[in-house]
This record gives structure tokens, sequence and C-alpha cells, in this order.
């Protein structure tokens, strides 16, 4: 029988994997970091004791938390990525041929290294476009010290727990709002609502301290168990969420980026929130 490995995110419910191989297993500087192979999903990578992401169903968080607001916002030149070290999110931006510059911030070096070595089809040759530029930092350092100004910032981190923590706290997300030119969009990983409503909460009241135009849209990834991963959405202009489905087509088009799971009618749907969702928004003062 093959080893078994389980999921050690929430405390009285989890998933679990057989694990056929194991590539890599250490710890670095900031986390303990996993990748083995399922042969359901592919090759897996596991910080701290939590799947991060599979060769398998990567394409559907990634292409949900790149393409939404680059299509929303119509006219995207300047990304900023935090986070995101296995490549998923940069691959996704970089097909975009109209993005002049795309900065990406990982605070682990060994992330990116093991990725690139173990999920090279994450990243897809990505990290050498010559229009990414790689910084190894602490996202909410480079939050605060940079000048530079970027039209959608994707926070692609890990949960709330760890190195991620800070990426959930309203001095990062107030240096988010100051390094966006106008009208732009922040989008970011907030977890499984079913399973994280509290962090759907917690978010929603710093976000709305901060921005005009808060809400959440979601997308369902079958290995973040639990019901549909929750992305959270900041933006000083609410037009940016509420793009008509000719406008979205007519940029997706243009755009000739290859999707497996975006498409203009999930992009518009996505934004439907169930009720559970929908009343814990209303549930405080905003
Ligand atoms: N980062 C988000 C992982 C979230 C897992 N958490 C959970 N199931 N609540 C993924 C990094 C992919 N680039």
């Amino acid at each position: 029988m093959s080893r078994q490995w389980i999921e050690t995110l929430y405390d009285a419910f989890g998933q679990s994997f057989n694990v056929d191989k194991v590539y890599f297993e250490s710890k670095t500087e900031h986390q303990h970091l996993m990748i083995f192979h399922n042969a359901k999903f592919g090759r897996m990578m596991v910080l701290d004791g939590i799947v991060q992401t599979t060769e398998k169903d990567e394409f559907i968080y990634h292409e949900m938390l790149t393409h939404v607001p680059i299509l929303a916002h119509g006219n995207v030149k300047r990304v900023l990525i935090i986070g995101g070290g296995d490549g998923g999110i940069l691959r996704e931006v970089c097909q975009h041929a109209s993005i002049e510059h795309v900065t990406q911030v990982e605070i682990d070096q060994a992330v990116i290294d093991m990725a690139k070595e173990y999920l090279p089809n994450h990243s897809n040759g990505a990290f050498d476009d010559p229009r990414a530029n790689i910084v190894i930092d602490d996202g909410i350092n480079f939050i605060n010290q940079t000048n530079e100004k970027f039209d959608v910032i994707i926070s692609d981190s890990t949960d709330p727990i760890g190195p991620g923590e800070v990426l959930f706290t309203s001095p990062f997300y107030e240096g988010c709002k100051r390094c966006l030119n106008e009208g732009g969009i922040l989008a970011t990983q907030n977890g499984v609502a079913f399973m994280q409503i509290d962090e759907v909460t917690t978010t929603a009241k710093r976000l709305a301290q901060v921005f005009e135009d808060v809400t959440f849209y979601g997308a369902s990834v079958p290995t973040y168990v639990g019901g549909i991963m929750t992305f959270a959405w900041a933006s000083d202009n609410a037009a940016n969420r509420k793009v008509d489905m000719d406008t979205l087509t007519k940029r997706y088009n243009a755009s000739g980026i290859k999707t497996r799971y975006y498409n203009p009618a999930i992009h518009q749907a996505c934004f439907a929130l169930p009720q559970y969702i929908v009343d814990e928004l209303n549930s405080f003062d905003k």
C-alpha cells in the first residue's frame, strides 16, 4: 500500500492523498516544502501541511486569479504578483501580449527553484520572460518600499498562517492601494469560504476601509476542498466588475489567451455569491 498524506488545514475534516513518489521534502528558510506524485492530481506541492497546487487542477485557480482582473480592467500594462512562487500566475499573466511589465515578489527562493525543477509546466518558461522582474522579498516589505505603480495586483499567497499572514492585514491592503494606478484592481486568494468563513468577513472589513468597491468571486478547485475558493476583489472603480458580456468577449478574443476554465460567461457568473456568503457580508457595518 502506498503512503497516505493527510492535509492538516482543518481540525475536524481533511483530505488525504496516496503518495506514489516523493520528489522533494525539506524545511526551507521559511516553511516546510514537499513535492510528491499522486495518481489523480499528478505532481503536488505542499507547504506547511497544506496543498498549494497540483499539476491537474492548477489551471482553474491560476486562470481565475489572473484573467478575471486583467480582462475586467481592459487596459492592463503593469502587473504585480505577490507570492505565486510556483509560477502559475506568472505564466497566465505573460500570456497577455499587451502587458508590458510584471513584477513578482516571492518570499521563498526555494519554492521557485523547486517548482522550476519539479513543476516546470506551471511557469512554462515565464520566469525567463523579458517582461518579468522576480524579486525575493516579503510582499509587505516590497509594497511598503516601492514607488512603482501597477494596474493589477494579484496576491497568490498561502493561507493566513505563517509567512502568508501579513498579506491579509490592513497595512498590506493599504500598501496595495498606494501602488495601484487609478482604477486598478487588487485580487487575492481568500480561502475556501465554507471552511474559512471568518477569513471572508475579516478581509471584507479590512478592504472596505481602504477601497470603494469590495467583493469576492469564486471558483471550485478540487484540491482546495470544502466548497468554492473565494478570491477577494478590491478597486475604487465599481465598473470593473460589471463589464458586459460583449465587451468581455471582445477583450478575451483580442487577448489571444488560451484557457481551459476561464471564459467570458464564467467571468460574469463568478461574481454571483451563494447566500451564506452574502449574509455574512451583510452582517457587519461597512
Ligand atoms: N495558494 C493558495 C492555496 C490555498 C490553499 N488553502 C486552502 N485550501 N484553504 C496557492 C498557490 C498556487 N500558486
